[in-house]
């Protein structure tokens, strides 16, 4: 199923562009069969944050269910919930206001928790309508799930709420606690490889050749001291998951993706992202043409900086999707015509 959008159109700019773009690529990637095709900054959002939880305190939230409200401990980019009695339908809602969340867009929930208990949690869109949640498994270990509430469990529905509920237990027992590292809205698809949301959790990530690796504020920081690698993070279906979206900050030059599955990373598989210049940018890496994307435990590794020592980094996340916003490339090659272009773009977001 064909899930990027807008579709690329065919013609004498796409060909121009490809011309370009297949010169580029032989040129920086030091490859002639790997076609993966990056994007750098180009602005849409494709995931939207509802709460991550890094300040002291929150708003909007209401309680339903039992009585008294769970105590909530917001501490290291996590909120923990308590229950002090027990009941049915344990609810946790956020509202926002009207119109915050667009879930007709951004439909994909995604949740990272732990239970002190395993039992089913689920995400509806608030206010609910039957058919509008999404199950979640029970966890007793911090793990990121994510469901399409309007499509999944019911015959699927027209998105008709603005807000987001969850419910952590299907009946809260005395004693219960949920964790939530953060709760997210994606408008594909979406694995956060690496949200580095809660302080101290490298999400199985390991830091070679990296001093002082560090996360807290949604960040995993560090600074290079030679070969310098963020890997390798979960294993995905390359099949399903076509795109990597990266935020990085570095000074450093030539960050480098690599892939593969197995654990076996070479130069072949890889793609230079290009040089820092010490301002966060966005990668997105299309991977639907690239012959040796595939298989059901891909992994990537991220080399902040090539070569040289004691450069800082700060990497805010590395992601997969199912699909993502790109522009045509036809708009792409009118950039030069400007307003035009964005005009372009800005029709086909609507
Ligand atoms: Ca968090
Ligand atoms: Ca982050």
């Amino acid at each position: 199923m064909e899930t990027r959008y807008p579709r690329p159109s065919s013609g004498p700019h796409t060909l121009k562009l490809l011309a370009v773009t297949c010169c580029l690529a032989g040129f920086f990637h030091h490859s002639v069969t790997a076609t993966p095709v990056l994007h750098t900054d180009i602005g849409i959002p494709n995931t939207v944050i509802v709460r991550n939880y890094l300040n002291g305190s929150e708003g909007n939230i209401v309680y339903q269910g039992p009585t008294p409200a769970p105590g909530q401990t917001l501490s290291g980019g996590a909120s923990s919930w308590t229950y002090s009695t027990g009941g049915g339908d344990p609810q946790i809602v956020y509202n926002d206001g009207a119109g915050t969340y667009d879930h007709a867009t951004y439909p994909w929930v995604r949740m990272r928790y732990q239970q002190n208990r395993a039992a089913q949690a689920q995400a509806w869109e608030n206010p609910a309508q039957g058919g509008e949640f999404i199950n979640f498994p029970g966890s007793l270990s911090m793990s990121e799930v994510s469901g399409n509430p309007d499509s999944t469990v019911n015959a699927p529905v027209t998105p008709d709420g603005s807000g987001i509920r969850f419910d952590p237990f299907p009946n809260a027992v005395d004693g219960d606690v949920f964790t939530a590292d953060y709760l997210m809205l994606d408008r594909f698809q979406t694995i956060g490889l690496g949200e580095w949301d809660r302080a101290g959790d490298q999400q199985g990530w390991a830091t070679p050749n990296i001093s002082g690796a560090s996360v807290a504020n949604s960040l995993l920081r560090g600074t290079s001291t030679g070969d310098s690698q963020v890997t390798s993070g979960p294993g995905f279906d390359a099949d399903s998951f076509k795109y990597i979206q990266i935020r990085l900050k570095t000074s450093g030059s030539l960050a480098q993706v690599f892939w593969g599955t197995g654990g076996a990373y070479v130069a072949e598989r890889s793609i230079n992202l290009g040089n820092g210049d010490g301002e966060y940018h966005t990668y997105l890496i299309d991977f639907s043409n690239e012959p040796t994307w595939n298989g059901a435990n891909m992994t990537v590794r991220l080399d902040p900086v090539s070569g040289g020592a004691a450069n800082t980094f700060e990497l805010d996340y590395i992601r997969a999707s199912t699909g993502a916003m790109i522009p045509e490339p036809s708009s792409v090659v009118l950039l030069g015509l400007g307003g035009l272009a964005l005009l372009t773009l800005r029709r086909r977001l609507m």
